[in-house]
């Protein structure tokens, strides 16, 4: 049995250089950043931006954006090593400190319990295979929940970025809160009975079982797909949807890097599943999906479309769409106290999720940064599990806001569908 004391940040560019954790990538932060164009510039690079201080970026790159960032002008140092007792260390689990973090197979047995406890008001289907062949799973919480009935549906997807653990707690805590609530919560029952809620609680399970393969964090982001002609594996999944792909400088052509786009749109097995999926919610040529949230960490952020442009309306997204956006947006930020904003204030992404959801099917689709609202690079990933009930419950009433919007996302801006 191994008691330690793991190390969060990797400090060092020589940690960088051995590859710790199988990362090309190292910590760093990046000062005199105050503007979303230097954050962009920044993330062109490939570097993948894990938290924004007053005028410091912190960031995960590869020796060589540190040197392009550093051509820039801009002063780049390595960030100091993050230290938390994380108890004893088993080989695939979380660290027992953090024994309320659910493994994938904790995450399934979850699922399961479920659709036992709650036969009716919860299915659960395998919408596709990941890389390494694990299931990923999407439940449908409804009454009638066999049927395809005629209800607004919304979809809520956690963990395309396998560090960000707090997000499959998020998934499960709305599972059991409109499951266990169904009987004796008059919201949950009208929410539950006249919408059909899709759950896919984990995207990257591959990057998630990854990241507690050794019992110590390993900072992983991507998924594990290898990549042709080099040893540096995975794809930034949130980088691979179908929509304005690559277009942006948004995200990095190279495999080492953290913002790995992959050689094409959907050329990952997990947003290749999803993109069917939500194509598949497309009934009598009108898509079922009205509204849905990603879950991320961290930052405290609720963010909407576009990523990859700084203008607020495009021929795609009208004026009218982009106050609907704004409205529930800040909605929701009024009721968990994160901040609200559109994603490209925090610096340019392309091939997120959110931009293909509204650009090939036109739902109001969101990003939530969760907890915490900064931390200090990689430690802010790794919250202790103590958090997980407020962090979760934090969100309820922001998550019931958009449900109670689904049927008519326009009247948050006082129109009628
Ligand atoms: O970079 C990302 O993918 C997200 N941040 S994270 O630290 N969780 O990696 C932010 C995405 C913001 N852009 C869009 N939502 N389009
Ligand atoms: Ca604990
Ligand atoms: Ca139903
Ligand atoms: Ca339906
Ligand atoms: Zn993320």
């Amino acid at each position: 049995m191994l008691v330690a004391l793991a190390v969060v940040g990797v400090s060092s560019p020589v940690g960088a250089a051995r590859g710790v954790g199988g990362r090309e990538s190292a910590e760093y932060h990046v000062s005199g950043v105050t503007t979303a164009q230097q954050r962009s510039a920044v993330a062109a690079t490939g570097a993948a931006v894990t938290g924004v201080e007053d005028s410091r970026l912190l960031i995960s790159a590869t020796a060589r954006e540190v040197a392009e960032i550093r051509a820039m002008g801009l002063t780049v140092a390595a960030e100091a090593a993050v230290v938390r007792d994380l108890g004893v260390l088993a080989a695939n689990d979380f660290p027992s400190a953090d024994s309320r973090y659910h493994t994938f197979a904790e995450m399934n047995a979850e699922i399961n319990q479920a659709v036992v406890d709650h036969p009716g008001i919860i299915t659960r289907r395998v919408i596709g295979k990941t890389y390494q062949n694990r299931d990923i799973v999407a439940v449908k919480i409804s009454d009638n929940a066999a049927s395809d009935e005629a209800e607004p549906e919304v979809l809520f997807t956690a963990h395309q970025h396998a560090r960000e653990h707090l997000t499959v707690e998020m998934a499960l805590y709305l599972i059991k809160t409109m499951t266990d609530g169904y009987a004796t919560d008059s919201r949950v029952r009208g929410l539950v009975d006249t919408r059909e809620i899709w759950v896919v609680p984990d995207v990257n399970p591959d990057g998630g079982e990854y990241d507690i393969a050794t019992g110590a964090y390993r900072g992983w982001r991507k998924n594990r797909q290898p990549n042709a002609g080099t040893s540096a594996v995975g794809t930034d999944l949130n980088r691979n949807w179908n929509h304005k792909w690559g277009c942006c400088g948004g995200s990095s052509g190279s495999p080492s890097s953290e913002t790995y786009r992959g050689p094409r749109a959907a050329s990952s097995p997990e947003v290749t599943a999803l993109q069917d999926f939500i194509s598949s919610r497309v009934v009598g040529g009108r898509q079922q999906i009205t509204t849905g949230v990603d879950f991320h960490t961290y930052s405290e952020l609720v963010l909407w479309p576009y990523g990859y442009t700084y203008s607020n309306t495009t021929a795609d997204l009208n004026s009218t769409d982009q106050r609907v956006f704004a409205t529930l947006g800040r909605g929701m930020a009024a009721r968990n106290g994160y901040t609200a904003q559109q994603s490209s204030d925090l610096y340019i992404t392309d091939g997120s999720i959110d931009d293909y959801l509204w650009g090939v099917h036109k739902i109001y689709g969101y990003t939530f940064e969760m907890y915490p609202a900064s931390g200090g690079g990689l430690s802010g990933f790794y919250p202790p599990d103590e958090v997980i009930a407020s962090e979760t419950a934090r969100n309820k009433d922001a998550l019931f806001y958009l449900l109670d919007h689904a049927d008519c996302p326009k009247r948050s801006i006082g129109q009628t569908c």
